[in-house]
């Protein structure tokens, strides 16, 4: 019975080891399943992110979004200016958010509207 136990112990150590790597990509696979926003929605382009970090003083985002089909942008990692100030204030690193972008001039875009992802 001892012998057992020890086979038992590396098995399960091995799958908590692997598991990680599994849960990190389903929230962004999730994501992607998204209603996508008519290509006749405007200047508004809906995306989903997560936070890195937050720069109040700047009103500066930095996250990782997911790819953004009505731009043709592939999911990256970037900054953009934030004018919902009052959502930037509720931001916190890690945080998983919805928000929408608007091109304000020549290529820039700012986030106008950025919530928690529900
Ligand atoms: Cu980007």
């Amino acid at each position: 019975m001892k012998k057992l136990h020890f086979i038992l112990v590396p098995a399960a150590l091995a799958a908590l080891i692997t598991m990680p790597a599994v849960a990190a990509d389903k929230p962004n696979m999730a994501g992607m399943k998204m209603d996508a926003p008519p290509a006749t929605a405007g200047k508004a382009h809906k995306a989903k992110g997560i936070v890195n970090s937050v720069d109040i003083k700047e009103a500066k985002v930095n996250l990782s979004h997911e790819a953004i089909p009505s731009l043709n942008w592939p999911r990256m990692t970037m900054s953009f200016k934030v004018s919902d100030k009052q959502g930037l204030a509720m931001l916190k690193p890690g945080q998983h958010v919805d928000f929408e972008l608007s091109e304000s001039n020549k290529g820039q875009y700012v986030i106008t509207k950025i919530t928690p992802a529900k």
